[in-house]
């Protein structure tokens, strides 16, 4: 056992990407094991490891941790990326909750039959500009400080670096009206420990080719 973290999970982002960008974040090394097929999930349920035969898992400090929230909980409040007090937290969770609902959205694309694809699309495109990046936009004008909260790193601030990313992907020039956000994503994308989960080879999974979504259905369905 090497005391370090050990993530459960199929090789690619969907639930367990922003668990990796924290740990990451937080400098704290990591180890995976990849659920290749049905029946390395089915072993895992089998064995008690799964509270609710699901996964994301995490093993960490002798905890066997179920449910995406949870887990990243644990993680911020541990590494101090969870606000300094009550109302920092509520802010954070506030912002973290939004970040998951478009996550959702950016995260099952990959997932979309091809005659909804265009759709899921558009539908993705709105709520990013017109829902999402203004809110966390106005934030930074609002206070006009270096992080989402508390003038310090947060988890919000990686999760939303992360989908900052992730939604460029889809459409490089998401961020044209946004300049603070603009600013944002240069500023924490510096940060060395994310600097480095930034760089080719590191622990980071890329987005999820057409030719693999069958496997990773076969895993959970
Ligand atoms: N609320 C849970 C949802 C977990 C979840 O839906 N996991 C999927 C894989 S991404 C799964 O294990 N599906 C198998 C099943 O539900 O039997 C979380 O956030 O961790």
């Amino acid at each position: 056992m090497s005391g370090k973290p050990k993530l459960h999970y199929f090789n690619g982002r969907g639930r367990m990407e922003p668990i990796r960008w924290l740990l990451a974040a937080a400098g704290v090394e990591f180890e995976e094991s990849y659920l290749e097929k049905k029946d390395d999930l089915t072993k895992l349920q089998k064995d008690g490891s799964l509270l609710f035969q699901q996964v994301p898992m995490v093993e960490i400090d002798g905890m066997k941790m179920v449910q995406t929230r949870a887990i990243l909980n644990y993680i911020a409040t541990k590494y101090n990326l969870y606000g300094k007090d009550l109302k920092e937290r509520a802010l954070i969770d506030m912002y973290v909750e939004g970040m998951f609902d478009l996550n959702e959205q950016l995260m099952s694309y990959g997932f979309q039959p091809a005659d909804k694809k265009e759709q899921h699309f558009a539908n993705m495109v709105d709520k990013t500009t017109n829902r999402y990046f203004p809110a966390f936009e106005k934030v930074l004008k609002d206070h006009g400080q270096d992080f989402l909260v508390g003038n310090q790193l947060s988890r919000a601030d990686v999760q939303l670096l992360e989908i900052i990313l992730m939604a460029e992907e889809g459409k490089p020039d998401i961020l044209a009206k946004f300049p603070l956000l603009q600013s944002f994503k240069a500023r924490i994308s510096n940060i060395p420990t994310i600097k480095k989960y930034l760089q080719p080879g590191s622990q980071r999974k890329p987005p999820i080719r057409p030719e693999e979504v069958p496997k990773v259905i076969a895993i959970f369905y």
